[in-house]
C-alpha cells in the first residue's frame, strides 16, 4: 500500500489503493447554502470566478464538509473565450450568453485575463492536506467551441455541429485556436501548483464517428501529448461526455487519458470489462439519485463500488444538480469512504 499518497493519483498511476476515493462533478456550487451567501459578494458570475479571495473559498467549501479526495479549482470553461476576448455573460436562470465574434483574427490568448485563476490555485494550496488531490481543468476544444459558436445552450448547439458535419474551414481554425489556448492555459495551472487535470468534453456526445474522431478524439490527444511532454508526471482524465460505447472505446484508447470519466449513460458492467482493463475510471452515479437521496442511491452506490473494484475515482456522470440537498452528499460520501471490498 502507498500511505502517504494521494489515493486520486494511485488510482491515476495505477497503483493500488485502501479505498476507492472520491469527489465530485461541481461539489462546490449552488446546491451549498455558504456557497450562495458567497457569491453574493460579487456583482458578475466572471468576477466571482477572477476574484482568488472568492474563488479560493469556493473550492474549498465543500472540503470542509465533507471528506473528499480532491478538490477543483472554482473557475468556468468559459474562462477560455473569455481569455480570447470574446465577451461572455452569465445570465441568471439562462445560463451563458457569449457575443458572437467577428472574425477568428479578433481572437488572441491573453493569459492575463485569467491570471486571477492561477493566484486562486495558489492560495488554496497551503489549506489542502497531503491527501488531497487539487484538479485544474479546462473545457475541450470542441464544447468550448460550441459556446463559442452558438452564444448559448438553447439551441442544442445546432449550427456548430452542422459546422461539423460539413467539416467548414472556420470551425477548424477555432478549433486550432482553442487547442493552442488548452494547452498554454492547463499548463499555467499546471506550474501554480495543481497536479491533476481533468477535460471536460460535456457536448462530446453531440457527435459520433467520424465527426467524433475529428473534433473529439484528435484534439483530446494533442493536448494530452502537448501536455505529457511538459508534464509527464501530471494524470490527466478526459470526460468524453454522452459519447457512444463505439466512441468511449476509441477514445480511451487513441487520446493517451489516465482516466475516461463515465457519463450516467454508459453501463457499468460493460465499462469494467472493455474500458477498464485498459485504463482507470470514473464515474457515474446518475446525479438524480444524489438528488433523491437515501437507498436507491446507495444500492446504485454500492452496485458502483463491487463492479469497479479499485481502478476506479467514484463520481457522478455529470455535476451536482442545485436542488441537491447537502446532506445527500454527506451520506454518500461517507458511504463511499467506509466501503470495503
Ligand atoms: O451563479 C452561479 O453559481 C453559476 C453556476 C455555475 C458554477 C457554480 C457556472 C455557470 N459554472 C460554475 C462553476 C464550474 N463550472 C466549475 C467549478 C465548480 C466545481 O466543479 O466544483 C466547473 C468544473 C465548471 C465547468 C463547466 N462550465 C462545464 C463542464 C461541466 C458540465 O457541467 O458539463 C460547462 C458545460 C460549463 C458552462 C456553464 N457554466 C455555468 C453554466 C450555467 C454553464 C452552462 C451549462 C449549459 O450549457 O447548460
Amino acid at each position: 500500500m502507498y500511505k502517504n499518497e494521494k489515493p486520486v493519483l494511485s488510482v491515476l498511476q495505477g497503483k493500488e489503493v485502501e479505498a476507492t476515493p472520491v469527489w465530485l462533478m461541481r461539489q462546490a456550487g449552488r446546491y451549498l447554502p455558504e456557497y450562495r451567501q458567497l457569491r453574493e459578494k460579487a456583482d458578475t458570475f466572471i468576477e466571482f470566478c477572477l476574484s482568488p479571495d472568492l474563488a479560493s473559498e469556493a473550492t474549498l467549501q465543500p472540503l470542509r464538509r465533507y471528506p473528499l479526495d480532491a478538490a477543483i479549482v472554482f473557475a468556468d470553461i468559459l474562462l477560455v473565450p473569455f481569455a480570447l476576448g470574446q465577451d461572455v455573460r452569465f445570465v441568471e436562470q439562462e445560463g451563458p450568453v457569449l457575443k458572437p465574434f467577428e472574425k477568428l483574427s479578433s481572437l488572441k490568448w491573453d493569459e492575463g485575463r485569467v491570471a486571477p485563476v492561477l493566484e486562486t490555485i495558489c492560495k488554496v494550496l497551503p489549506s489542502l492536506t497531503d491527501q488531497t488531490a487539487f484538479i485544474g481543468f479546462a473545457g475541450s476544444p470542441w464544447t468550448v467551441a460550441c459556446y463559442m459558436i452558438e452564444g448559448c445552450s438553447q439551441t442544442g448547439f445546432a449550427s456548430a455541429c452542422q459546422m461539423a458535419v460539413k467539416e467548414e474551414p472556420l470551425l477548424d481554425d477555432l478549433m486550432a485556436l482553442l487547442e493552442q489556448a488548452t494547452v498554454a492555459y492547463l499548463s499555467a495551472q499546471i506550474k501554480a501548483g495543481v497536479d491533476v487535470i481533468q477535460l471536460f468534453d460535456s457536448h462530446a456526445g453531440l457527435l459520433t464517428g467520424k465527426a467524433f474522431s475529428r473534433y473529439v478524439t484528435d484534439p483530446t490527444k494533442r493536448i494530452v501529448l502537448a501536455l505529457k511532454q511538459a508534464f509527464p508526471n501530471v494524470p490527466i482524465i478526459g470526460f468524453p461526455r454522452g459519447a457512444t460505447p463505439q466512441d468511449y472505446m476509441a477514445y480511451q484508447q487513441a487520446t493517451g487519458v489516465d482516466a475516461v470519466g463515465l457519463d450516467q449513460q454508459v453501463d457499468p458492467s460493460w465499462a469494467a470489462r472493455e474500458l477498464q482493463p485498459h485504463g482507470a475510471l470514473q464515474g457515474n452515479l446518475d446525479p438524480a439519485l444524489l438528488l433523491e437521496g437515501g437507498a436507491a442511491m446507495l444500492k446504485q452506490a454500492a452496485y458502483l463500488l463491487r463492479q469497479f473494484g479499485p481502478r476506479h475515482i467514484f463520481n457522478l456522470g455529470h455535476g451536482v444538480v442545485k436542488e441537491t440537498p447537502p446532506e445527500h452528499v454527506t451520506q454518500l460520501v461517507h458511504f463511499v469512504k467506509d466501503w470495503r471490498p
